[in-house]
């Protein structure tokens, strides 16, 4: 059975499209339960400040995934997978459809976020190997790539995503987002933005306005500290897999 056989034939069910059903294999199912932070929350400083990390983590993040279930219950629709529920939005209730882009978006981002993110010198400080090499012949090198992907976050206005994503042709890109909408959203972002993403920087002042007030690019160069290149790897091999 090629793939495309396999793909029509198992994910009909779930998911309308090729692009989606490829994009979503890639990536761990996530339910409506808050997986434990791999690190504890000062262990960033001082590039993210224990305080911020307790808001955002134990209060941002819980809220997003409390309006999700409220969302859910008042609308009779199963969780499962919530990677599936914003892949789609056209499949909830129209007037289900806004809670579940913000708070299932807002979920999604955040639970990759925490795993995006390592204490500084736990692990190579910048991306190696096929992930390295495929960044390089992209965007020239390393640090232009760093310097895209940071404007990208400077650049958007109000709150929102910067993203490192791989589109359905292989190819990386980066792009952006605003409030918790990310590019697996079909129908919300552009077709030439949607792709698996495999680094995302939240950009909400949330983020960073503790430590760093007005600042947002000084919150960016202070976060390529604390990227987690082992995890960022990890999903470029699963989206090109
Ligand atoms: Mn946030």
């Amino acid at each position: 059975m090629n793939r495309r056989t396999f793909v029509t034939t198992t994910g009909a069910a779930i998911a309308g499209s090729l692009i989606t059903t490829t994009t979503q294999a890639a990536l761990t199912p996530i339910t409506l339960e808050q997986a434990p932070l791999a690190y504890p929350p000062e262990a960033l400083e001082p590039h993210i400040d224990a305080l911020t990390m307790n808001i955002h983590f134990g209060k941002h993040h819980v809220a997003y995934i409390t309006k999700l279930t409220d969302a859910l219950k008042s609308g009779s629709i199963p969780a499962g997978n919530v990677i599936d529920l914003i892949t789609d939005l056209s499949k909830a209730p129209a007037e289900q459809q806004m809670a579940i882009r913000n708070n299932g978006g807002g979920h999604v981002n955040h639970s990759w976020f925490w795993k995006w993110m390592a204490p500084a010198g736990s692990g190579p400080t910048g991306p190696e190997g096929k992930l390295g090499e495929a960044i390089q012949s992209t965007f020239t090198s390393i640090e232009e790539f760093k310097k895209l992907f940071g404007e990208a976050g400077t650049k958007r206005f109000g709150s929102g995503w910067a993203w490192l994503i791989v589109k359905p042709d292989g190819k990386l890109a980066v792009t952006s987002t605003p409030n918790q909408d990310n590019p697996l959203m079909k129908g919300i972002v552009a077709d030439t933005d949607l792709g698996t993403p495999i680094l995302g920087l939240d950009v909400w002042e949330h983020a960073y306005y503790l430590k760093y007030q007005n600042k947002r690019p000084d919150y960016i160069a202070a976060w390529w500290n604390v990227v987690n290149w082992a995890e960022v790897a990890k999903g470029y091999e699963a989206a090109k897999a």
